[in-house]
């Protein structure tokens, strides 16, 4: 397993500096932020990108996220131009020496939070959720705007967006997934580059918005739309794990194969379709992260893990989810859980 951090360019108040300080970190996780949705990144940007992981000594071989606009989930006259799109860009990552790809396909809303500080005990804070807030703030009847998301959309664009997904349903979603998975592994295959979706978070539909990524027959039917290693997941425990039906043990020991990036992170489930987001470790949540690294461990996974959302402690402000200190607790205590899984296993 490689220990990998997110990063967010040079934008980011977390520099390659502190991520390489952190112990046994091999490379970050990044993206070219600066084309919207839909465009193709040129060769320049992405070399230029490896070129400044690689100069601290930090390899750049996960991206995160090429997004994939709503046209191709829509599956509108504008998907097909944009898909050919998408395939160039993982030709190009590819070219560039990315051998993995995390991408979603949920509808409008990545991830989906009631509050971006919730208060812990501790004095720390981090992302919570809470259904019957988040119901609360549906754009189509609500002048309250979700936190995180009050600047992407405005309230009409936010309609009108959720309208077309009612129209659409699940079943049409799920034909456009496979279309454009039909299209982009092939590419991905030959590339040598691994397509990881990540799964809804939470996951559920809200808002009457279709949801597919959520529990382990949607992930049974997922990966046999196209039956490739390259079409694989992203396994987020904290988004999977949100609800408690997901079993994440079984799942990883399932998806042998075809698990190609994870993001550990930890959350306790507070009451139904209610949780907040914690340290790390096990004793701080309610995931056994102990039994997720070592059945990763026995299914032989040798892809990409990295921490993921961390609190905000010491007094750090930074990009909610994403500040520098609990996120590099949260890497060393996972590389200790990783030598303890393989040194007890010899
Ligand atoms: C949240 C992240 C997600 C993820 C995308 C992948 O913090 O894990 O936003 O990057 O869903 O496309």
């Amino acid at each position: 397993m490689k220990m990998t951090f997110r990063w967010y360019g040079d934008n980011d108040p977390v520099t390659l500096d502190h991520i390489r300080q952190i112990p046994e970190m091999t490379g970050i996780v990044s993206a070219i932020y600066n084309v919207p949705a839909g465009g193709v990144w040129s060769r320049e940007s992405i070399a230029e990108l490896k070129k400044k992981a690689n100069d601290k000594g930090l390899e750049f071989e996960v991206v995160e996220s090429v997004p994939v606009p709503e046209d191709i989930k829509l599956g509108n006259e504008k998907a097909p131009q944009l898909i050919e799109n998408y395939c160039e860009n993982v030709r190009r990552l590819g070219e560039a020496g990315v051998k993995c790809i995390c991408y979603n396909f949920m509808p409008v809303f990545d991830w989906l939070r009631s509050e971006l500080e919730h208060a812990h005990t501790d004095g720390s804070n981090g992302l919570a959720y809470d259904e019957e807030t988040v119901l609360a703030m549906n754009p189509l009847t609500s002048e309250l705007s979700l936190p995180g998301w009050d600047e992407s959309y405005t309230k009409e664009q936010l309609k009108d967006l959720l309208k077309q997904y009612e129209e659409l349903g699940e079943e049409k979603l799920w034909e456009n997934v496979k279309t454009f998975l039909e299209a982009v592994i092939p590419v991905a295959e030959e590339a040598g580059v691994k397509m990881a979706i990540h799964p809804d978070d939470p996951p559920w539909g809200i808002f009457g918005l279709p949801r597919i990524i959520t529990n382990e027959e949607n992930l049974d039917r997922f990966l046999k739309l196209v039956d490739s290693p390259a079409n694989g997941l992203t396994f987020c425990t904290g988004s999977l794990g949100a609800d408690p039906k997901n079993d994440l043990v079984k799942m990883i020991r399932k998806y042998e194969g075809r698990i190609h990036f994870a993001h550990l992170r930890n959350i306790r489930h507070t009451g139904p379709r209610q949780f907040m987001e914690t340290g790390h470790p096990s004793d701080c949540g309610s995931l056994d992260m102990y039994e997720i690294v070592k059945a990763l461990h026995d299914s032989k996974f040798d892809g990409y893990v990295r921490p993921d959302h961390g609190r905000m402690i010491w007094g750090e402000k930074g990009r909610y989810g994403y500040g520098l200190f609990d996120r590099a607790l949260g890497a060393t205590y996972l590389t200790g859980l990783i030598e303890a899984v393989e040194k007890s296993s010899k």
